[in-house]
């Protein structure tokens, strides 16, 4: 038993990233959802004593605590032996890096923060408030260039060529959410290196065994 445990929410995206490192890498790991806040909820004492910023996922390996997902995928990928979760070449290995600072600073706010959860939770009035609509296409129209851009990077398979690696376990995810909200699947059609990757990401192991499930009608009534 490698004593590892992944604490967050099913649902969260981020959540399922560090799910899939741990998948891919094979090592076993325990899965938590114990004391973290329902959606909306401020972050609970329990969490906030091992995240002071209140966010999931957090990993604990033994006595050791860590949080921030990109931290915790590539402490997985150095800590344990099994398939690497990130190239050799020095050169493949800076782009991977560059791609691991795009998602979490450019794709995950404009995706899944600014996007998708504002959408999910929007109640009737929100969703008839002229200035939401306005908010949801100027989000519609970035996230299309994002899409633009990561189409070119997904021209090889994946984002560092054929080797699936930590970026790609932190976009196919939020892709996966784009894609199940209502105006998803037309944008992604006009990445189709995108859609292609996402296709063969739905296909492996790790991500089926943490498809979050997600309520299809709901989500395109959203
Ligand atoms: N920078 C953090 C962001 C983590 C994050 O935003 N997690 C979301 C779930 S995907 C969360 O905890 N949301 C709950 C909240 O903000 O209250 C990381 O990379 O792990």
């Amino acid at each position: 038993m490698s004593d590892v445990t992944i604490i967050g929410m099913p649902r969260s995206n981020l959540t399922r990233t560090v799910r899939i490192a741990c998948l891919e890498k094979e090592i076993p790991f325990a899965f938590s959802s114990r004391n973290v806040q329902p959606p909306g909820h401020p972050p609970t004492p329990e969490l906030l004593r091992n995240n002071p910023f209140g966010k999931v996922p957090v990993l604990t390996h033994g006595q050791f605590v860590l949080y921030e997902t990109a931290a915790i995928c590539r402490y997985i990928d150095d800590n344990f032996p099994g398939p690497l979760l990130r190239p050799v070449h020095a050169e493949k290995a800076a782009r991977m890096n560059q791609w691991i600072s795009v998602a979490m600073t450019r794709l995950d706010p404009d995706i899944i923060r600014n996007f998708v959860i504002p959408m999910f939770f929007a109640d009737d009035v929100t969703r008839r408030d002229p200035a939401f609509t306005t908010r949801m296409n100027e989000m519609t129209d970035r996230i299309r260039h994002d899409l633009s851009a990561l189409d070119a990077a997904y021209g090889d398979g994946w984002v560092c060529g054929d080797r699936f690696t930590i970026p790609d376990m932190m976009i196919m995810p939020m892709i996966h959410y784009l894609n199940a909200m209502p105006g998803g699947p037309e944008m992604l059609a006009n990445a189709p290196n995108v859609e292609d990757a996402f296709a063969r990401f739905k296909a492996r192991t790790s991500a089926a065994q943490t498809d979050p499930l997600l309520p299809e009608k709901l989500l395109k009534s959203a």
